[in-house]
């Protein structure tokens, strides 16, 4: 499990880190989170990986209690696939509950397209983890069609604006007025905004005046293993 840290756009200091997997093959090197993923995604094993993941937070964020370390709070993608498994959120719970960590130090990324399918069902779901006591973010907001009316429907904390709006190169005015206005509903609606592919200072900079809360990027740090980002932090 690697971690990118989340940084606050005023301070610039590490608020929090994503949990990122990857896989580190015998033969094939490092591999991205995308070269394996659709697959797990097909053969169902998503939900162990998912699950890895998770205890692996929380067996860090267990560590820094004991050491006295500030807890922040780290996010843990799940799958679209995963979200209707049977007792998913006791299962969820449970593992919170083993490392004794309060939930909100532990926020769930739930991928923009998993709402396409919304009946109903996910808004029961997701009103459940919130009711365990976690967090909840919409990611890849941006990247396919987002659903404006779930944004006030759904329990959303955090809204992660995917890196389509942070194109190579100079920023676009199109885009600098998408950012802005995204940023600015989501205050409205009391939703934080994170800008996820931030990779120049000129992007950081037009986040910050625009408002956006949290900022995420290669510019500030790309993922990175645990001990590097313990180093970080401590
Ligand atoms: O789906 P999600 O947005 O959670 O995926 C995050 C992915 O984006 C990670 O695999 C991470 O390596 C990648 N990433 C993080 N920061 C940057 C960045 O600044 N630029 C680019 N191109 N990719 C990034
Ligand atoms: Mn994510």
């Amino acid at each position: 499990v690697y971690f990118q840290p989340k940084y606050d756009t005023v301070t610039e200091q590490i608020i929090g880190a994503e949990a990122l997997i990857r896989w580190k093959h015998s033969s094939r090197g490092m591999l991205p989170p995308d070269a394996f993923i659709p697959l797990f995604e097909a053969n169902g094993f998503i939900i162990e990986l998912d699950m890895y993941v998770l205890e692996k937070v929380c067996e860090l964020i267990a560590t820094w209690a004991k050491e006295g370390i500030p807890l922040m709070c780290i996010s843990v993608n799940l799958s679209r696939t995963h979200l209707y498994a049977k007792n998913l959120v006791e299962q969820l719970a449970d593992v919170v509950k083993k490392y004794g960590i309060p939930p909100h130090y532990i926020e769930f990324e739930l991928t923009e397209s998993a709402f396409y399918e919304e009946n109903g069902t996910l808004l029961q779901i997701m009103e459940a983890i919130k009711e365990q006591g976690f967090r909840l973010s919409m990611d890849d907001f941006g990247s396919g069609y987002s659903s404006l009316n779930l944004l006030s429907k759904l329990p959303i904390d955090i809204i992660k604006l995917d890196k389509v709006f942070l194109k190579e190169g100079e920023m676009q005015e199109s885009d600098r007025i998408i950012i802005s206005c995204v940023v600015d509903m989501a205050k409205k609606l009391k939703i934080t905004s994170l800008c996820e592919g931030v990779e120049t200072q000129e992007q950081s900079d037009y986040l910050k005046e625009v408002g956006c809360q949290m900022q995420q990027g290669f510019y500030f740090s790309r993922p990175i293993p645990q001990a590097v980002f313990e180093n970080l932090i401590g």
